[in-house]
């Protein structure tokens, strides 16, 4: 398998994460972002978005990181990532979708407000950082309440719906705005939890 990508990209940084739960390693292609590699007519081949990550597996391509690891994770064999009983298998899907519908957006719009716009030279703007707060707080209250009574989004086992929230609670750290996650205990508890995780720390460092 080949996993083209860039070791900084939160997608990527998924379905690196899948790979070590699953105790497996791929050939890891660097796309280099800073030079634009993704947009080169080789790269549009794989993915016509023009985005990382992409896998290959022997003569079949798939993009799109949520698909990627729901892929992998059919795939691989060690520990199953997507839980077997119907009803935590839809809560883990609603988590996933909740995560794509609300929280990852605001995440990343701060992540270049306050880290890669610096980083060009270009200055921070704080309204759009507010506003991008406002958003994550209101879906950080809805994860507070539902990881109270439970280790994990699906319930008692960790799963993809944890891997897919985990690069943007990081890029809130990054981005110094750690607070929306210390400021709600269950979620800086269950967060604590996931983050210590061997996989994470592997596919983060
Ligand atoms: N929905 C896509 C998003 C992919 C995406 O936006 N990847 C970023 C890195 S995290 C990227 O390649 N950015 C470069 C660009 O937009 O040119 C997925 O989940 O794979």
């Amino acid at each position: 398998m080949k996993l083209y990508g860039h070791p900084m990209s939160t997608c990527v940084r998924k379905v690196l994460t899948v790979l070590a739960e699953k105790g497996h390693e791929a050939q890891f292609v660097l796309v280099d972002l800073m030079k634009g590699e993704q947009k080169t007519p080789e790269h549009l081949a794989r993915n016509p978005f023009g985005v990382i990550p992409v896998l290959e597996d022997e003569d079949f391509t798939l993009y799109e990181s949520r698909a990627i690891i729901r892929y992998l994770d059919q795939k691989l064999p060690g520990a199953a990532l997507t839980p077997t009983e119907l009803r935590a298998r839809a809560l883990m899907d609603q988590w996933m979708s909740v995560e794509q519908s609300y929280f990852s957006t605001p995440a990343i719009k701060i992540l270049f407000q306050r880290v890669i716009h610096p980083m060009r030279g270009q200055q921070s703007d704080e309204s759009v950082v507010e506003a991008s707060k406002g958003e994550i707080a209101r879906a950080l209250d809805v994860v507070d309440k539902a990881v109270a009574g439970q280790e994990y989004l699906a319930g008692s086992r960790f799963s993809l719906a944890d891997i897919s929230w985990m690069p943007y609670l990081q890029c809130l750290e990054i981005s110094k705005v750690g607070e929306l996650i210390t400021d709600r205990p269950n979620v800086a508890a269950w967060w604590k939890r996931i983050s210590a995780r061997p996989s994470w720390v592997k596919a983060s460092s």
